[in-house]
């Protein structure tokens, strides 16, 4: 264990930069955090991927402890903070399925429309048609459980939760009413009520003093 403030690498519209920076402020964790600029290649440079090998945002330093990926920081940080995780083996694997379920659907499906809408100026169009029925689908996914459900698992807010709502909140730029989905809006309030939630590129952006 360390003193040190954790430090969180990241990009204020990441999406996966999103979940690592919102676990750290609803866990109330104490952190700092440094831009790495994707638009001038700022997680290609040697010195970066000495950090992360794989050359991607978000990177997470904790003392010794560097993580590369969103999900092992998700569950280390649940872990070392006792909030949002489970000593429950099954629940455990109930929430490797969001974890699943986010890639599948949302990061190869909703998150590249929202990219292209957002950062490409709306094309190619025809990238676009073909992650729309994997977003789509996912949507529906998520809908159905949330019929049932108020939470992804266990009846309670969980790290699947912190690595599902940032792609789902960010609808608005992906062509797509979630009034369409009448159980995804709720939940995406009852996550958003939650103490220590934040806009999360806001949020980002005040912790940088950018723009
Ligand atoms: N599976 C990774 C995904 C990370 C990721 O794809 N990050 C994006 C930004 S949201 C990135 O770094 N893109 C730049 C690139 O791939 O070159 C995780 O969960 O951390």
């Amino acid at each position: 264990m360390t003193d040190t403030p954790i430090r969180l690498l990241g990009q204020e519209q990441s999406i996966n930069t999103h979940k690592a920076v919102l676990m750290l402020t609803m866990t109330d964790t104490p952190f700092e955090f440094e831009v790495v600029d994707l638009l001038s290649g700022g997680h290609k440079t040697p010195e970066y991927e000495t950090l992360n090998p794989w050359g991607r945002v978000p990177t997470m330093i904790d003392g010794e402890h560097v993580l590369f990926q969103t999900v092992p920081m998700l569950k280390y940080l649940a872990r070392k903070t006792g909030q949002f995780g489970t000593e429950d083996e099954f629940e455990g694997y109930g929430i490797g399925n969001w974890f699943g379920f986010s890639t599948d659907y949302f990061s190869a499906g909703l998150a590249r429309l929202r990219f292209i809408n957002r950062f490409m100026g709306g094309e190619p169009v025809a990238i676009k048609d073909h992650y729309r029925p994997n977003m789509l689908r996912g949507l529906d996914l998520l809908n159905r459980h949330l019929e049932s459900n108020d939470w992804l698992v266990g009846g309670r807010p969980t790290i699947a939760e912190f690595a599902v709502h940032p792609f789902v909140y960010v609808w608005p730029d992906a062509e797509v009413d979630i009034a369409d989905w009448p159980a995804i809006g709720p939940w995406l309030e009852r996550f958003q009520a939650l103490p220590g939630w934040t806009e999360p590129e806001a949020l980002l952006r005040g912790l940088t003093g950018n723009r």
